[in-house]
């Protein structure tokens, strides 16, 4: 949609013909650069720079309206980026949306499986999936945040441990830097199933996770779920991306150096975030 520039048209209008336009683009060319079409709290001038839509109000339909999106940091033309209603997290600005056509694991796991390796683009975790307070919670909503995935499983004893430490890390971490943010990605509950509302809330409840989504996928036999574990296949396993949703501390690249519990992983990503600012 092309914004005329001609002003002030309430005076004067603006109803140059163009070559090429029909009756309804050349109907555009009334539109004043000052106002608020849509009423989404962003004049017509604004959406134009933004590239977002003048008379749509949630222009890329992720249920926020753009003006809130920009008040909020968020990118109004990426469906994922956006606040949460509920658990305050600390999202992303995402100036720039994933190149989600490239993401994909490319390196191999224990077993020859593929798995994420540093400099890989992830693919959108655990859409359809839900958070603690059953919000659907995706990877890419946190674009534009170092953000240091743990995939752990209710069942399993040493994820239990490192779930303890994590909201400690993750505020001793924000104190420096505060484009950061962890993420609970809990593939499992008791029984092997993939957790319900009501586990996860468990599980944030019992290690103090507010203010870290604790994330369930959609079911728990996605091939994705292997793509994060560690060099012997186990959780918990850390990773850690960059703004822009590339890997940049992965548990198959350091065979070497990490423990069982997964909290040397968990402090050699922070350390690896720390040493590439
Ligand atoms: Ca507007
Ligand atoms: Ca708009
Ligand atoms: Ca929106
Ligand atoms: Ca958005």
């Amino acid at each position: 949609m092309r914004l005329s520039l001609c002003f002030p048209v309430l005076l004067f209008g603006c109803l140059v013909p163009v070559d090429g336009m029909t009756p309804d683009d050349e109907a555009d060319n009334t539109i004043d650069p000052a106002a608020d079409e849509d009423g989404d709290g962003l004049t017509n001038g604004d959406e134009a720079e933004l590239g977002t839509e003048y008379d749509e109000a949630d222009s890329d339909g992720d249920g926020f309206d753009d003006g809130v999106e920009v008040e909020a940091g968020t990118n109004p033309n990426f469906e994922w980026s956006h606040t949460f209603e509920e658990g305050g997290y600390a999202v992303g600005s995402c100036p720039v949306a994933p190149d989600e056509d490239n993401a994909g694991p490319t390196g191999k796991g224990y077993s020859g499986e593929d798995a994420y390796q540093e400099g890989d683009i992830v693919a959108n975790i655990a859409i359809g999936g839900i958070d603690m307070y059953g919000q659907e919670t995706a990877l890419y909503s946190f674009c534009g945040n170092y953000v240091l995935i743990t995939e752990s499983a209710e069942w399993c004893g040493p994820c239990q441990s490192l779930a303890a430490g994590l909201a400690e890390e993750q505020e001793s971490v924000r104190k420096k830097y505060d484009n950061f943010t962890m993420f609970e990605f809990l593939i499992q509950d008791n029984s092997g199933a993939a957790p319900s509302k009501s586990v996860l809330k468990r599980w944030s409840n019992n290690y103090t996770l507010e203010g870290i989504p604790v994330v369930a996928p959609a079911d728990n036999t996605t091939d994705d779920i292997n793509y994060w574990l560690m060099p012997d296949g186990g959780i918990p396993a850390g990773t850690l991306l960059a703004p822009d949703m590339t890997v940049i501390w992965s548990g198959v690249d350091h065979p070497g150096e990490y423990n069982p519990s997964g909290a040397a992983a968990i402090k050699l990503a922070i350390k690896t975030y720390e040493d590439s600012l």
